[in-house]
């Protein structure tokens, strides 16, 4: 399955194209209604105020309401950019931003806000995820799942999955919104920002899925959630708390009526156990501050930059969806690459229930 996408942030369209999706799949641009509203701004106080309507143009790939196994191509026009907040940062560089990284890269730069490093572009990943995630269920009943399991130093008290989708903060634990409300009120009041843990995970996996050191499932997971916007870290099953624990703790016993654990958070050797896949994503506190930080201009001179403009407090607060859509297509991937590999294999292995988290 090949994925791209296109588009800036503050052009006229943004845009993907998903090539390798077999045909049969109902797909209609309402579809994608739910999960782009999910990841949307401007639907609560706590996130950039910026306004799209995120209606989706399937330009290809579908006839008469079903996938014809040919390239899908989806269109998204902007409808609120506002190049005109960034005119102050086209001769600087922000601190934290991909200003300057881009410039170096490209020897010149669409000054227009985040450019393709704005999160905007994320709104095609979960269009294209949408695809992955229908096609996971229809074709092998796989779901896919994810909440905010830290905000800055806040973690969850209780964990209850039900909680999640009924809050606008994806947080695990209903009784903290008002705590989290308070805080985010705050955060927003003093001009500074905060990162936040996102957890995704897929149930129903079945083992075997994977390749064993190139193009390991656990790595093109990790690759998949870096390629995120604002990601600087990713943990699979017990990731780094690893590090401290003995191997007889690590390891997931089984019986035959199970696995006893999930540290290897569903992936052995590179390939899924049938276990739950379970992944942590790090989300950096957002750079656009409007707090004066010292950067250097064009010219090389030193100079303080204030941004202005439309941004979260808490990026990670709105990246569940967009987690789930980098899951979602690295499974589908793998799922299609399995089955054309291993059409004629027949599994001689038991199978230990995988537990459906
Ligand atoms: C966002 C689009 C961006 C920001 C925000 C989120 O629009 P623009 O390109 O005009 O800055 O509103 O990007 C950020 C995360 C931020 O804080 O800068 C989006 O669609 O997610």
């Amino acid at each position: 399955l090949r994925v791209t996408t296109f588009g800036e942030s503050h052009g006229p369209a943004i845009g993907c194209v998903v090539d390798g999706c077999p045909p049969g799949i109902a797909l209609a641009p309402g579809d994608f209604a739910h999960d782009l509203s999910r990841r949307a701004t401007g639907k609560t106080r706590h996130t950039s105020q910026r306004h799209e309507a995120d209606e989706v143009e399937i330009l290809s790939g579908v006839f008469e309401g079903r996938t014809t196994g040919t390239p899908i191509a989806l269109l998204v026009r902007n409808t609120d950019a506002r190049s005109k907040d960034y005119a102050n940062i086209a001769s600087q560089f922000r601190p934290g931003h991909a200003d300057y990284t881009y410039l170096h890269k490209y020897g010149i730069r669409d000054p227009r806000g985040g450019g393709r490093s704005s999160a905007r572009e994320t709104t095609m990943r979960v269009a294209a995820g949408v695809i992955a995630r229908k096609w996971l269920a229809e074709r092998h009943g796989i779901r896919v799942r994810a909440c905010v399991s830290q905000v800055a130093d806040l973690r969850p008290r209780g964990f209850d999955w039900d909680a999640v989708e009924a809050n606008p903060f994806f947080w695990p634990d209903a009784s903290q919104v008002p705590e989290l409300e308070t805080f985010m009120d705050a955060l927003r009041k003093s001009g500074d920002s905060a990162g936040a843990r996102v957890h995704v995970q897929a149930l129903g996996v079945p083992p075997g899925w994977g390749e064993p050191v190139y193009g390991k499932l656990d790595a093109e997971i990790a690759a998949g959630m870096m390629s995120i916007n604002a990601v600087k870290g990713v943990e699979i099953g017990a990731g780094f708390a690893s590090v401290a624990q003995k191997g007889s703790e690590h390891r997931d016993l089984m019986s035959p009526d199970g696995f006893a654990s999930n540290h290897a958070g569903g992936i052995l050797g590179g390939i899924s156990s049938g276990q739950p896949i379970e992944v942590s994503v790090a989300f950096k506190p957002t750079s656009s501050l409007r707090l004066p930080g010292a950067t250097v201009d064009t010219a090389g001179q030193a100079t303080q930059v204030v941004t202005t403009g439309r941004h979260d407090p808490c990026v990670g607060l709105r990246a569940p969806p967009i987690c789930e859509a980098m899951l979602a297509l690295v499974l589908m991937d793998h799922a299609l690459r399995h089955r054309a590999q291993n059409a004629d294999v027949v599994s001689l292995a038991p199978t230990v229930p995988g537990g459906r988290g």
